[in-house]
């Protein structure tokens, strides 16, 4: 650790994304952090448990929590979802409100009174901004600014990196002040066996369809390093149904096998190292409302 934890005015804190599905929060931790810690894929709900990414600057520690999106639950696994995002709101120091740059539907007024409600600090996020036409910008504000109180309201663009610095300056003034909560280098302290079955994961998002995966998780088996270099990883997809599982397998295993190519290589860039992956595909029904299985899997 260098001269930053010594420093009184140093700041440090945490940060909690909060947003409907797909509004772009995985982009954005991930465009602060300056690595993909978080699997993004344009359908919503990709994000499930609360991802952790950490920013170390001069200035401050900011430790941000990347949480699902909040909807309507349809199953225990959606319950859980919710559960642990708005548990994750409730011990931030600061919260992001997130919302895409257009008219507000209705369940991102829901959530904005919600979030009011906990009277926390909160910067209004306007994400991908890079879509629309700058003149929508300013009603969209006088719209949530009558709402609640914001400490800041930023546009930005998470994918084009637009007014990210900005944000990060804002957030970090905006940190109580304390020394650092994690060593400055790391980016996050969650476990290389989390990152790779999330990165396996959200192949099975990418390249499947309809309930395929909503109906699927990852299960890391095993992981061994291998003599020579790099590490072995077996993992399993857990799917509900058998006709789930001949899809995930594909015609003569091509889905399969393009699913474990495609996250080996997101895997190993990840890691910096070879890896050999084995996926198997399993049936466990009705994963996602058993009790026993979310907390195997890690949910509740
Ligand atoms: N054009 C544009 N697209 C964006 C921007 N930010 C995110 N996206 C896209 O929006 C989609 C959803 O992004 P995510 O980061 O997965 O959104 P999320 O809020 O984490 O979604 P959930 O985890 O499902 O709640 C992806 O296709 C992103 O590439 C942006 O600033 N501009
Ligand atoms: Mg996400």
């Amino acid at each position: 650790m260098t001269g930053t934890a010594a420093r009184e005015d140093f700041r440090a804190g945490y940060i909690a994304l909060a947003g409907l599905p797909n509004v772009g929060k995985s982009t954005l931790m991930n465009r602060i952090v300056g690595s993909k810690l978080s699997i993004v894929t344009p359908k919503p709900q990709t994000t499930r448990g609360v991802v952790r990414g950490i920013l170390t600057t001069q200035k401050a520690q900011m430790i941000f929590f990347d949480t699902a999106g909040i909807h309507r639950p349809h199953d225990r696994l959606g319950e859980c979802m919710v559960e642990s995002a708005r548990a994750t709101f409730r011990d931030a120091d600061i919260i992001y409100l997130l919302t895409e740059a257009g008219e507000p539907s209705p369940e991102q007024l829901e959530l904005t009174q919600q979030v009011s409600e906990l009277g926390k600090p909160t910067f209004l996020i306007i994400n991908k901004v890079d879509l629309v036409r700058k003149d929508v910008l300013l009603p969209l504000i006088g719209r949530f600014s009558a709402m609640m109180d914001f400490t800041e309201i930023v546009p930005v663009s998470a994918l084009q990196g637009d007014n990210v610095d900005e944000l990060v300056n804002l957030s970090a003034a905006c940190l109580p002040a304390s020394p650092p909560y994690y060593p400055e280098d790391i980016m996050s302290d969650q476990i290389e066996r989390d990152f790779i079955a999330e990165f396996i994961r959200e192949q099975v998002f990418k390249n499947t369809r309809e309930e395929i995966p909503y109906s699927s998780a990852v299960v890391i088996e095993e992981m061994q390093e291998r003599t020579g270099g790099g590490a072995f990883i077996r993992a399993s997809v857990i799917v509900e149904k058998d006709s789930q599982k001949a899809i995930i397998v594909g015609s003569r295993g091509s889905m399969i096998k393009k699913i474990g190519t495609d996250s080996r290589r997101e895997i190993e860039a990840f890691m910096g190292y070879k890896v050999f992956l084995e996926l198997f595909v399993k049936v466990e029904k009705n994963w996602r409302d058993d009790p026993k299985a979310l907390r195997r899997l890690g949910f509740s």
